[in-house]
């Protein structure tokens, strides 16, 4: 369904003048305004294919109609998302759900609605029907040279599907791990782990990046091989230069102080990107700030503090994806809601007063710091945030002309109601 120009304007101009009002206290009285705006704009973030469609659990899947069928339509998906919010001007895609029929007519897709291709994902955690050997025990890490030759073969392939596409980044997630004491050496998972990683990491070109993400537990239950930021992190760093850490917000243990890791690896040059979501419990790819917003808030008051201190360009030298999905919502609309969230949060991260912090701590000011970082969250900075996408282009409430324009009864007209998107 495309978003025509008329519906847009329309939207937009019901809704100036209040928009005008609220934004008069930024224009006014916030010298820094004009700065942050122009971050928010040039921010994207990446969606990921597998996100376009009811998720579901392993206890069942609610579907919703009208969910994409090809690559074509995710693409199609996303670039109304994009014509939305301005801000989703990348697609992720997942191997072998989404492999690419003619790569040429898939870019061209793409370009068409402004997309680019973010990293793609390898998995190694299904069999599937054509495979020769199977991933019960283990992909990269298992005992038998075959099956990791077979996976290792695999993530080249992908990282070929990615060249022709133009994107620029491999995500390894791998399930490998054990579910019970003394199913597994340890330190030899880990080495095979490491030596099949490094197979892959030869085929890489020179400008790309490898993102090794790390989960705490799921679907193995007693240990994951790669299961923390810090053997995320040293295969990271024994791999080479173009070998960074994932952090998916879903995949720690109970109160990790993400901030914290997010700080660390920053500062050792080896956070690659995110995966954004909320969780309660466990993996639950729950919308992004959904649950803990201010925890989201404390990560990108990290992200901004730590890449500024090495002259990283917010925008372009992290990746950044959602990875979420979900049973009982739109899809689309809950990717609206992702986005803003994260937008909100690097917002107010970048309104923290970073010098008056600084002395606070030095000070051990403890209180002052805490006032200084809350006087931020506890900003609404969603009037800056609706006139970075008006001025990229984009609507002023995108979930509400979303509904207003009666989206998902359209692409359930178009696609039918009992559609399954390909992927989990
Ligand atoms: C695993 O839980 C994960 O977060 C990885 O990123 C996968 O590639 C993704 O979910 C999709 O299943
Ligand atoms: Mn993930
Ligand atoms: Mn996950």
């Amino acid at each position: 369904m495309n978003l025509e120009s008329f519906q847009l304007a329309d939207h937009n101009q019901r809704l100036l003048d209040a928009h005008r009002r609220k934004l008069a206290y930024w224009t006014d009285a916030v010298a820094d305004a004009e700065r942050i705006i122009q971050k928010l704009i040039d921010f994207q973030i990446a969606i990921p294919s597998w996100a376009l469609g009811t998720g579901g659990t392993r206890f069942g899947r609610f579907g919703g109609g009208g969910e994409p069928r090809t690559l074509d339509e995710k693409m199609a998906d996303v670039g109304l998302l994009h014509a939305l919010n301005r801000a989703s001007g990348a697609i992720s895609l997942h191997i072998p759900w989404d492999i690419p029929q003619d790569a040429d007519a898939t870019r061209q897709t793409a370009a068409h609605y402004g997309l680019r291709f973010d990293a793609v994902n390898s998995n190694t955690f299904q069999d599937q029907p054509d495979q020769a050997l199977s991933y019960k025990f283990g992909s990269l890490q298992h005992v038998d040279p075959a099956v990791r030759r077979q996976a290792i073969e695999h993530n080249i392939e992908v990282i070929r599907h990615g060249v022709a596409l133009g994107s620029k980044a491999l995500t390894v997630w791998l399930s490998d791990g054990s579910c019970f004491p003394g199913q597994l050496n340890f330190r030899k998972a880990f080495s095979r782990t490491l030596e099949s990683l490094q197979d892959i990491y030869a085929a890489l070109p020179s400008d790309w990046k490898l993102f090794v993400e790390y989960k705490a537990f799921e679907p193995n239950f007693y240990s994951m091989t790669v299961g923390d930021w810090g053997s995320s992190f040293l295969y990271a760093s024994k791999l080479g230069p173009q070998a960074y850490t994932l952090v998916d917000l879903g995949h720690h243990l109970p109160n990790a102080n993400i901030e914290q890791i997010v700080a660390t690896l920053l500062m050792e040059e080896k956070l690659g990107g995110f995966h954004f979501n909320d969780s309660k419990y466990g993996d639950d790819d729950l919308t992004a700030g959904s649950i803990k917003p201010y925890q989201l808030f404390l990560i990108f008051n990290e992200l901004v503090d730590g890449m500024d201190a090495r002259g990283m360009n917010h925008a372009t030298d992290l990746g950044w994806m959602i990875d979420a999905s979900h049973n009982v919502k739109d899809p689309l609309e809950d990717l609206l809601q992702s986005v803003e969230a994260i937008q909100i949060a690097y917002a107010q991260a970048l309104l923290v007063d970073r010098t008056a912090l600084e002395e606070a701590r030095e000070a051990n000011d403890v209180v002052r710091a805490q006032e200084i970082l809350q006087d931020a969250f506890r900003t609404d900075v969603r009037p800056i945030v609706a006139e970075a996408r008006l001025r990229a282009g984009g609507a002023l409430q995108p979930l509400t002309l979303y509904r207003s324009l009666d989206t998902r009864t359209q692409l359930i007209r178009e696609r039918g109601l009992k559609t399954v998107a390909t992927g989990l």
